[in-house]
């Protein structure tokens, strides 16, 4: 019977909501500036998004003949400027936490669950998301902030996970993801982990195959009930997900 000892979280669309009205944004205001004619509307951005990494995003765009082609320094030139967008728009506090995080965050914290973020954005991205949106205080309070180009292969390469639990000196027994895509569910998976997912509106549709619970948000009590999409450690109570379910899904 393993014991949960460490939660992992991804970033963009787990924490937050950031992808539509956050990262998109974001790259349409750099491409603007830029002088570019290219703007990523809501659909597009959706199909973009199995590309992971917004420098990968842009070269992907490119090869598909959407943007002029440019070399890769001017990419992350651009990149860069989308990342300071990005960071303002966070800063405005556009884009609140997603209902349940700070909730379960705080009471795994509380419990000396050791906590760590896995995730494909870039770190100044994810600084500006726990600066903003969950307080200061939670750079002393992940163990790990794993982000971005720190590991060669993006998720859903197991990397970023696999540095993360390296960095920790945990386990994948004893650790549990929780993320909101296929991508970030295969890189979970592919790192030896069991993983909730939250699904949001660009990846609700996706393949969850095997996922230990399938939730359309993590809840908070006396909010309106979650809707469990899969359920395979057949959890009850699941009005919102609690600290309990993620010990019953490692425990099982
Ligand atoms: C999501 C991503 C990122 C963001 C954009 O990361 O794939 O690329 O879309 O951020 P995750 P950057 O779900 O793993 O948090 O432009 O900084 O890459
Ligand atoms: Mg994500």
């Amino acid at each position: 019977m393993a014991e949960l000892k460490c939660i992992l979280w991804d970033v963009d669309g787990t924490l937050a909501d950031t992808e539509r009205d956050g990262h998109r944004v974001a790259f349409n205001m750099a491409f603007e500036e830029a002088g570019l004619e290219r703007r990523w509307d809501i659909e597009t951005y959706g199909e973009l998004l199995k590309v992971t990494g917004g420098k990968e995003r842009m070269q992907f765009d490119i090869e598909c003949g959407d943007m002029p082609d440019m070399p890769f320094k001017r990419i992350a030139e651009l990149h860069a400027r989308k990342t300071v967008h990005y960071q303002s728009l966070i800063a405005d506090g556009l884009i609140p936490l997603r209902s349940g995080v700070l909730r379960l965050l705080e009471e795994a914290y509380a419990e000396g669950i050791t906590l760590g973020i896995s995730t494909t954005t870039t770190p100044a991205a994810l600084d500006a998301l726990i600066e903003h949106s969950l307080g200061k205080e939670w750079f002393d309070r992940f163990a790990v902030l794993a982000a971005g180009d720190i590991v060669p292969a993006k998720k859903p390469a197991p990397d970023i996970y696999t540095y993360a639990m390296e960095e920790l000196g945990v386990s994948a027994e004893n650790t549990l993801a929780v993320e909101d895509s296929s991508n970030g569910w295969l890189s979970a998976q592919a790192a030896g982990l069991k993983c909730i997912i939250t699904v949001n509106d660009y990846t609700a549709k996706q393949d969850f195959d095997g996922a230990d619970l399938v939730v359309s948000e993590l809840g908070d009590a006396g909010c309106d009930s979650i809707q469990a999409l899969s359920n395979k450690h057949d959890l009850s109570n699941l009005e919102c997900v609690t600290l309990s379910h993620f010990k019953a899904i490692m425990a099982d």
